[in-house]
């Protein structure tokens, strides 16, 4: 149902996304400069795990799209707490929250100056409340960083449509926001620009929003609508396998990292009728393998209800997702793992660094080799079907194919293969029982630079 109106936005960067094509480039590439992140980039894409809460009018009119002529009254959280989210999410493993400040039906989470159609019209805190407020601060208390969704999309402006003002409008609100709450890190632009009244249509002002958070927030990452992150492409949690960082923009080269939305219920906003409905752990870890596990960030959407707090059946979720993930990562048969390579590694970039947990070291073969070999011996046969594998993002994706064999019945087999690895793949596959394992980089447009290596057993 929202199809329709989703961003052109969204469908320019799913264009984009197609044309994707560190791989095919082969040697091209390697003369050029090798796109790196940002350090905001290589420090969010490290986050893995991200968090949406869409809150706001919808919540309390039970739709997923508001009119903009609700009346403010009717937003009332009867037992809002933004530290039990807060404490849901730390223990979820979640590291930065977005929050709908401003959905497209206009109504705004905070007491804005530019608007009546605000926290400060409701009854909520006697008028006196703030929730962007609330929620940034028990974040900051539990140390998860900060994101913002702001709708350009708006409902209820009167001046939506009339594009100059309009943007002028747009503008202050986003430094309301980017002037009061401390530091965030994430600005999230919807790229929905529906009609305004009397059928205008609204231009939006992307390079003048852009300036202005560059101006006020120079950390910030600005996402979909923008040019730091980008959309995966569907609302499913589902990268593609081989999921670049690296796009291509004209004739050149960027690091454009994907992210992964997707609500852990049908819809975005929290509607009683889908207590049921809260998606199964099965369905969750699938979506942190094709999400996490393929090279791109998941954004997952945990809606608070009409108390204002996060319902029961969701946190029962996060928690079994918590749990199955950790038991997941707790077993790494190469933590112990001796490593050999049969070439040479470089001097300062051994194979010992491989399983040292420290995602900033990492193992690169000697003399500008771009292909190479490491040997994993277990020590005795055990029993796996995940391979994790991370490359040193800082210094760009490097690997462009790989694969990872075992040694069973005295034959080396391949268990798993692919080209892109990036900040992680947890590449799944048939359990094997094997002592003897191989990381092979089959070929790579500069010298590999391995971080990790893991085998884990997915239960
Ligand atoms: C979409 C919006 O239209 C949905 O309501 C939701 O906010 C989703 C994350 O983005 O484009």
């Amino acid at each position: 149902m929202k199809r329709p109106l989703v961003a052109e936005n969204r469908f320019a960067a799913f264009a984009l996304l197609i044309s994707t094509i560190c791989l095919s480039l082969g040697k091209a590439l390697a003369a050029d400069p090798l796109p790196s992140p940002s350090p905001q980039q290589l420090a969010w894409q490290r986050h893995e795990f991200i968090a949406f809460a869409h809150f706001g009018m919808n919540t309390f009119t039970d739709r997923e799209w508001g009119e903009g002529n609700e009346d403010p009254k009717l937003f009332n959280p009867t037992d809002f707490d933004a530290r039990q989210w807060a404490a849901v999410l730390k223990d979820s493993g979640v590291k930065l929250l977005i929050l709908t400040a401003k959905h497209h039906d206009g109504f705004c989470l905070w007491p804005s100056q530019f608007t009546e159609h605000c926290v400060k019209n409701s009854p909520w805190r006697g008028g006196k409340g703030d929730v962007v407020r609330e929620v940034v601060d028990a974040l900051r208390e539990k140390q998860i960083r900060v994101g913002l969704y702001l709708s350009p999309w708006d409902r209820n402006q009167p001046t939506y449509g009339d594009s100059p003002k309009y943007n002028e409008h747009f503008r202050n609100q986003l430094r309301e926001l980017l002037t009061h709450y401390g530091p965030i890190d994430e600005v999230w632009f919807d790229g929905a620009c529906g009609e305004g009244p009397n059928g205008k249509k609204q231009e939006y002002d992307w390079p003048g929003y852009y300036a202005l958070i560059r101006q006020l927030q120079p950390n910030a990452l600005i996402a979909i609508s923008g040019p730091d992150i980008r959309w995966v492409g569907n609302e499913s949690g589902a990268a593609r396998e081989d999921e670049s960082s690296v796009v291509k923009r004209g004739d050149q080269l960027a690091w454009h990292p994907a992210e992964c939305d997707v609500s852990i219920r049908p819809g975005w906003f929290y509607h009683q009728s889908e207590d049921s409905k809260v998606k199964s752990l099965a369905s969750l870890a699938d979506i942190y393998f094709k999400s996490v596990g393929r090279n791109s960030v998941l954004l997952l959407n945990i809606p608070p209800d009409r108390r204002g707090r996060i319902a029961e059946a969701d946190v029962t979720r996060l928690k079994e997702l918590r749990a199955f993930l950790d038991q997941i990562y707790a077993t790494d048969y190469i933590r112990s793992a001796t490593i050999t390579v049969p070439s040479q590694s470089d001097a300062t970039h051994g194979e010992n660094q491989l399983n040292d947990g420290d995602l900033g070291t990492y193992w690169m073969p000697a003399a500008g080799q771009t292909t190479a070999q490491v040997e994993f011996d277990l020590g005795q046969p055990r029993t796996f079907n995940v391979a994790r594998i991370q490359e040193n993002i800082a210094l760009g994706e490097r690997v462009q194919a790989y694969h990872v064999e075992v040694l069973a019945d005295s034959k080396w087999r391949t268990v798993t293969a692919g080209r892109v690895i990036g900040q992680k793949q947890l590449r799944r596959f048939p359990a094997v029982t094997a002592r003897e394992v191989r990381l092979v980089i089959d070929q790579a447009c500069a010298p590999p630079a391995i971080s990790e290596f893991g085998l884990h057993f997915n239960d």
